[in-house]
């Protein structure tokens, strides 16, 4: 058996446990051999990797630097600070927490911080490209507040802010979300800042998919617009599983204070270490070319599917996300979904705005462009990974699922000049 490299202390992970070292290399193999368009995942550099398996991980920090409830912090603390002070730089913000420990319990500290149980949020609908804490009923956002959705145009896929302040100005909720898991459109701040405005509301950016888009100036800022900033740091962000919560002074301690003693105990120190460090490499020049790399590619994926007949929500893309509404191909989502990812291309089936299929079953699929180009593709790639989506879905709806192995098999050898970190064959 070819032995792979999967980690930085795989010696001793090999001997202690060979059989979850088998697994994680297995896992390694199958990252690296196939095209990951998984909209919100990402590979990390092999330096966030390294500080993420660090001994950071053996020490507990409940409280903030300076204000902790555990001895033994002088290096815990600066590690924070660094994160934080990183964060402040990289986004423009007057304020950020690193300890949330991941988008949703980060999203929970927002409604902990301004609303009380029953209060009113406002956010997009889940199966309209929203998040679930942004309200949707099945999470706790929906059952324990009252939560008012809005959507976007059935005809061109996008948000009406006429709506948006209509809905406001009848509901006036406390809290509104703006952002998303499924928006492939710039996201309009301003106009959502406006609307928060005036109805006195305290408007929270999610900017969980784009952050980094937004670090590297490929989507406009929300800073200066939300009072309350929201992001995973594992997306285009390319940091470890984590989450960060970023505001202005007014609501800087509210939030804090929600975070913890709020919501959570001790935060994760090897996370917080890695999420410096990816902030570290996303204030760089080559970060910012990358942001713009991510847009470019997923622009020309979108054009070279629409040229294959993909119908594409909103038309096509401004960020990193395709969505693709697969009724005009006679399949579903998730079959299409699972085909390709026998085929070797890597994506979730998706809801599409105002699907008549249930979210188990949706129209649609999402894609998106950063895992494949921290990798290293370019724009000249984009046309071949449409035209094999194109061929594994069309001979997956005739009922011929040879063509995913044969494609399978030409993807291995297409990705085989992009190594990702972490792994070596
Ligand atoms: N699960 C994330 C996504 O895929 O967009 C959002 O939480």
């Amino acid at each position: 058996m070819t032995v792979s490299t999967t980690l930085p202390l795989v010696a001793s992970l090999r001997e202690t446990d060979p059989d979850l070292a088998a697994l994680i290399d297995a896992e390694g193999r199958r990252q690296s051999e196939s095209i990951r368009l998984i909209a919100s995942e990402n590979y990390v550099s092999q330096a966030v990797l390294e500080a993420t398996g660090t001994l950071l991980t053996n020490k507990y920090s409940e409280g903030y630097a300076g204000k902790r409830y555990y001895e033994g912090q002088q290096f815990i603390d600066e590690i924070e600070t660094l994160a934080v002070e990183r964060a402040k730089a990289l986004f423009g913000v007057d304020h950020a927490n690193v300890q949330p420990y991941s988008g949703s319990p980060a999203n929970l500290a927002v409604y902990l911080a301004f609303l009380q149980p029953g209060d009113k949020v406002m956010g997009m609908a889940l199966p309209m490209g929203g998040h679930l804490t942004h309200g949707w009923g099945v999470s706790a956002t929906g059952k324990w507040f009252t939560s008012v959705q809005y959507g976007v145009r059935k005809e061109d896929g996008r948000v009406d802010l006429d709506e948006v302040r209509d809905l406001a100005l009848a509901e006036r909720p406390k809290l509104i979300f703006c952002g998303g898991t499924a928006i492939p459109r710039t996201i309009e701040f301003a106009g959502f800042a406006e609307i928060a405005a005036e109805v006195d509301a305290v408007l929270v950016a999610d900017i969980a998919h784009i952050a980094g888009l937004v670090a590297g100036g490929a989507h406009p800022s929300p800073v200066g617009h939300a009072g309350v900033i929201s992001t995973t740091t594992h997306k285009t962000l390319r940091g470890p599983r984590g989450a960060m919560l970023m505001s202005d002074e007014e609501h800087a301690k509210k939030l804090d204070r929600a975070v913890f003693p709020g919501l959570q105990g001790g935060p994760h120190n090897h996370t917080t270490a890695a999420i410096a460090v990816a902030l570290k490499e996303a204030a760089t020049a080559d970060f910012k070319a990358y942001a713009h790399r991510i847009v470019a590619n997923a622009k020309a994926l979108a054009e070279a599917m629409a040229d294959r007949g993909f119908d594409l929500v909103s038309g096509g893309t401004d960020n990193h996300l395709i969505l693709a509404d697969l009724t005009n191909r006679a399949i579903g989502g998730k079959p299409a979904a699972q085909a390709l990812d026998r085929a070797g291309i890597e994506l979730n089936y998706n809801t599409v705005p105002y699907d008549p299929r249930k979210p188990f079953d949706p129209s649609g699929i999402r894609l998106g462009t950063s895992s494949i180009t921290t990798r290293g593709l370019t724009e000249e790639h984009m046309p071949q990974i449409a035209a094999w989506m194109d061929e594994v879905i069309t001979a997956e709806g005739d009922g011929d699922s040879s063509v995913a192995s044969r494609v399978r098999n030409e993807i291995r050898e297409f990705v085989a000049p992009f190594p990702i970190p972490g792994y070596s064959d």
